[in-house]
């Protein structure tokens, strides 16, 4: 085996991860710790500052409730992401954080985030939810309080650690094993509880860019499912892995469209000047009662474009000009003041990208864009996970302790694992968290979990036998390479074992053609849903013939085997749920429509440690009476 020193950490509670929902699992978390004499350990794969779907920073803060203000209540909101996601939605956990981000957000702006104002100080809104903010540096500061947190209270946090495989006890979580990204440790993390903050999941599906612009995604490449492999290998329950998310961006640097939409009020057309909002409107009827309310879903959204694009209609484009020159006619008279509102537009266009994709700013300069004059190509992206935003996957969780919720077995957040509790991308069913709602999300599991420690917490019975299989199992890609890369002349082509990028690509061509990615048009079936997992047998048993040549190799074939079970768990929750829901992020052929009669339910799915087999069942839509 691979000479890798062991390292073992004990802790009261381990939180992996380190995003937007970490930090704000450890910036409460430490709070409580300190006051009861307890430890807390954080572990990112990364470097705190700028991991993350945060890293290049963001330019809106997409939950705000507003309610100190009246603009909206808590029950806005519920009404909003049920909406949204076409009637599926844990209401009771989308209430547990909308009634908490407000004040969320005023942490962030007195950390220094800077949240643009009006003339009257008050936030400018770009849409009902959403806030705009000069925010380049937002991760850097939500990493800096999560930091300066874990250091009052005694924390430490671990950098450049990836982390693997769960530590169980029967059904309860006592910890992680991870490796070191940039030295030989192996690290055994030994806790009382464990809070999962590891993201969603990226290049599971073939991705539009290839080829010179392989790695290029909407989804940060980092998150490669670590927070569902983790969860679904302790053995706990999970929900709506069927639901991914595709989101329309500029294309080929997937830049973002809110501001567009939202605050510039921007029409997208097709190549022929129809806009699909308009034209294709008789089709939400279809879709009825979501298709019929305001705002249309954003998988409708998306939908009726992609029927432009199936009638030939594409490309499809984001009337950038039309918006700019629609907002400076008003200073049409005084030509001074519209050529200065004409570069302030000019300006905001710019940091929209400058803020959160630099290279959707870099493409538009090469490709000789100027918003002002001339109309951007818009695209559906290939599917992410990312329950936090307008996707719902996740794994599925006890609801907040003060509501009468029938989703409550233990403490908030926590799931069917005892001990292990999931927030962010990492907790399904409660779509539309973003940034701040999922931080928000950090801080209520990071205080649920302190409290499960000092109420249940035991000293972790870790069965060192275990740890050393993992181990050993875990390094298996480095002592494949040495032991065989002698008996082949090219070290990348061997019988004895395939390279994580050529792995990657199998896996990636399996999701794109069976299961409804960019190349099938977002489209599959049963009997395609049923070949994909006919492959997928036959991929995994290719995952343990990864080889690596060092580190970072070590790190992409992990990463792919994480992939690797979050597809499967997506296969197998669409090919559970036969209708079609939410079309525009996929459409079932065999059954195109939505059936609310069999289908308005949680599609939720467990995979048993002990057999190996998945079980898929449905659980009851529970609405908040009254809303
Ligand atoms: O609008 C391991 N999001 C937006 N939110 C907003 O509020 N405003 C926006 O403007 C947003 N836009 C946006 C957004 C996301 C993305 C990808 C883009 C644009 C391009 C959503 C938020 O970013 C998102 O909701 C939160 O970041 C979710 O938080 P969290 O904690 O669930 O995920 P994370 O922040 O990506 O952090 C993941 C962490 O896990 C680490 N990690 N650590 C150890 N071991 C492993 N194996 C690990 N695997 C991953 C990562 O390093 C990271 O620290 S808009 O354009 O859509
Ligand atoms: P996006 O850039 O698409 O991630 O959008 C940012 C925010 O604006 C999210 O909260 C979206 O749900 C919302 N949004 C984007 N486009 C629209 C639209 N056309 N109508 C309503 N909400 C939108």
């Amino acid at each position: 085996m691979a000479n890798f020193e062991t390292v073992e950490v004990s802790t009261d509670l381990l939180i992996v991860g380190g995003g937007f929902s970490a930090c704000g699992a450890a910036t409460e978390a430490s709070y409580w710790a300190k006051k009861n004499g307890l430890k807390v350990v954080m572990v990112d794969k990364a470097a705190l500052d700028r991991s993350g779907a945060v890293a290049m920073g963001l330019s809106a803060i997409n939950q705000y409730v507003g309610v100190k203000d009246g603009e909206n209540t808590v029950e806005d909101y519920i009404r909003y992401v049920r909406q949204d996601l076409m009637g599926v939605s844990r209401e009771d956990l989308v209430y547990n954080i909308a009634r908490h981000v407000d004040s969320t957000v005023h942490l962030f702006e007195k950390w220094g985030l800077k949240i643009w104002k009006d003339e009257e100080g008050k936030y400018v809104h770009e849409g009902r939810w959403q806030i705009m903010i000069n925010g380049e540096s937002y991760k850097i500061i939500i990493a800096e309080a999560a930091k300066n947190a874990l250091a009052e209270a005694g924390g430490e946090l671990y950098e450049r650690v990836f982390i693997v495989d769960p530590l169980m006890d029967g059904n309860r979580c006592v910890g992680a094993v991870g490796f070191s990204t940039r030295e030989n440790k192996f690290y055994v993390f030994k806790a009382k509880a464990v809070v999962v903050g590891m993201g969603g999941a990226v290049h599971v599906f073939r991705p539009r860019s290839v080829g010179e612009g392989f790695g290029r995604s909407w989804y940060p490449p980092f998150n490669s499912g670590s927070s569902a492999y983790f969860t679904i290998r302790a053995g706990a329950e999970m929900t709506c892995q069927e639901v991914r998310f595709i989101p329309v961006r500029f294309k080929d640097a997937y830049g973002p469209v809110g501001a567009w939409f939202l605050l510039f009020k921007s029409r997208a057309i097709s190549a022929e000047g129809g806009d699909y909002m308009v034209e294709r409107v008789d089709e939400l009827q279809n879709w009825a009662p979501y298709g019929l309310a305001k705002p249309i879903p954003a998988n409708l959204r998306n939908y009726l474009g992609m029927l432009d694009v199936d009638a030939g209609l594409g490309p499809l484009y984001m009337e950038t000009d039309e918006a700019i020159q629609k907002i400076a006619h008003e200073f049409k008279d005084d030509p001074k003041a519209f050529k200065r509102k004409m570069k302030e537009l000019e300006s905001e266009a710019w940091e929209d990208f400058l803020d959160m994709t630099i290279s959707q700013a870099i493409l538009w300069a090469s490709l000789n864009v100027k918003p002002e004059e001339k109309h951007s190509e818009i695209a559906a992206c290939e599917p992410y996970f990312i329950g936090s935003h307008s996707g719902a996957s996740g794994a599925w969780v006890s609801g907040p302790e003060d509501m009468d919720t029938p989703y409550k077995w233990g403490y908030a957040n926590m799931t069917t694992a005892d001990g292990l509790f999931a927030v962010g991308d990492g907790s399904g069913a409660s779509s539309h968290k973003f940034s701040s709602g999922s931080h928000t999300e950090g801080r209520i599991a990071g205080k649920a979990a302190i409290k499960y420690i000092l109420e249940k917490g035991q000293e972790p019975t870790v069965d060192m036998a275990r740890v050393e299989a993992l181990k050993k199992e875990i390094l298996t890609p480095m002592d494949l390479m040495v032991e065989n890369k002698g008996k082949m002349t090219d070290p990348e082509i061997n019988t004895a074992y395939i390279m994580p990028r050529q792995f990657l690509h199998r896996l990636q061509k399996i999701m794109d053609e069976y299961a409804g990615g960019v190349t099938a048009a977002f489209k599959t079936s049963k009997a395609l849903l049923e070949r994909g997992l006919e492959l997928m047998s036959l991929l995994k048993e290719d995952a343990g013939k990864q080889a690596a040549r060092d580190l970072h190799e070590l790190t992409r074939a992990w990463e792919n085997t994480q992939r690797m079970w979050i597809a499967e768990s997506h296969i197998r929750s669409m090919l559970f749920r036969e209708e079609t829901r939410w079309p525009g992020y996929y459409f079932r052929a065999d059954t195109p429509k939505m059936d609310d009669e069999n289908w308005l339910c949680f599609v939720n799915c467990r995979w048993d440690p002990g057999t190996g087999e998945w079980e898929m069942m449905k659980k009851d839509i529970w609405n908040i009476p009254g809303v």
